[in-house]
């Protein structure tokens, strides 16, 4: 039977949660050990390979895998023809410009001039070009952060996420020019049973995602505030009301965005609801 191939980092920020992913679809994998190259799903007709982050979109690009897990930073950078068809939400980064905290900043034509170290300079020179600004992109491959310090550039073009790296560089964030996350990407054509295996592929993954974004909430509320409430929590069609024992009062079923869980929570105390149970979900189907 035909199998979708897909590769995801081998080590690394993103090979843990590909791998998680993965798993929460209820895909087993065959377990090859730590230096394993490829695998194979047990209930699911899926093959993984494993590769470096930026490899990635050229093995979907080249139909070497059918999809890839890889950083949205890569895919810009890499500008192959590739779709991304999914965004995952972990590994969120930016890329962004920084210079030695020491220099004053006086604004985007700074860089006029300039030395920039980077390791991305297909989307540095793209950002230069639409600011109109001329500096000169030096690619290092690691370490970029290092560059100014030893004299090697005047600022750098780097990922930055808590910038805590920046801060024991002494270099400081002055542009932030794209954000980044981890995304599925395809090839842009699929023969029609490899499209049939990534459409249960996706269906599974969007279920997986929207779980871990909703919690199962459970309260007890008085029935003349049933209403208001209902309107905090509409759920999935509606929430389920059964009536308790003690007259007046009520339990009400729904689910609940994560985003919004703290506002409501305290809305919902000052509808008098008591007892609140939230759980989290492990699929969720609409
Ligand atoms: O070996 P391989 O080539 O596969 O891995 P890699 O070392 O190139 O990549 P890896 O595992 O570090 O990152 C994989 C992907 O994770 C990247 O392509 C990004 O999409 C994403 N990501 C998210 C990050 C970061 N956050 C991140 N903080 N990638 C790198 N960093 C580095 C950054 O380069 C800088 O050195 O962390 C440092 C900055 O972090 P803060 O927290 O100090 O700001
Ligand atoms: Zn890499």
């Amino acid at each position: 039977m035909e199998k979708l191939k897909i590769t995801i980092q081998k080590e690394g920020r993103l090979n843990e949660k590909s791998l998680h992913l993965i798993e929460d679809c209820g895909i087993l994998l065959t377990q090859e050990g730590r230096r394993r190259l490829v695998s194979v799903g047990q209930n699911f007709p899926l093959e993984v390979l494993y590769v470096r982050d930026d490899d990635i979109p050229q093995y979907v690009y080249d139909g070497v895998a059918d999809i890839g897990i890889a950083g949205e930073n890569t895919v810009l950078e890499r500008c192959k023809d590739v779709k991304i068809i999914e965004r995952l939400g972990f590994a969120r980064c930016r890329l962004s410009l920084a210079i030695p905290q020491s220099v004053k900043y006086t604004g985007k034509e700074f860089f006029n001039g300039k030395k920039i170290a980077t390791s991305y300079p297909v989307i540095l020179q793209k950002y230069l070009d639409e600011n109109n600004i001329s500096a000169e992109i030096h690619e290092i491959s690691g370490s970029v952060e290092i560059a100014p310090g030893i004299g090697l550039a005047d600022s750098i073009f780097d990922i930055v996420s808590s910038g805590s790296t920046l801060v024991s560089n002494r270099l400081k964030e002055v542009e932030v020019v794209c954000h980044s996350e981890a995304v599925i990407i395809a090839a842009p054509h699929l023969a029609k049973d490899k499209k049939n295996i990534l459409d249960d592929l996706l269906f599974r993954i969007k279920s997986v995602q929207r779980s871990r974004n909703y919690k199962y909430i459970l309260l007890n509320a008085p029935d003349d505030k049933i209403d208001k409430i209902v309107k905090l929590l509409p759920g999935m069609k509606s929430p389920t009301i059964i009536p308790l024992y003690e007259k007046g009062w009520s339990s009400l079923h729904s689910v609940i965005s994560e985003n919004e869980f703290w506002e409501v929570i305290s809305k919902l105390k000052e509808y008098g609801a008591q007892g609140i149970l939230v759980t989290s979900i492990e699929k969720m189907i609409i």
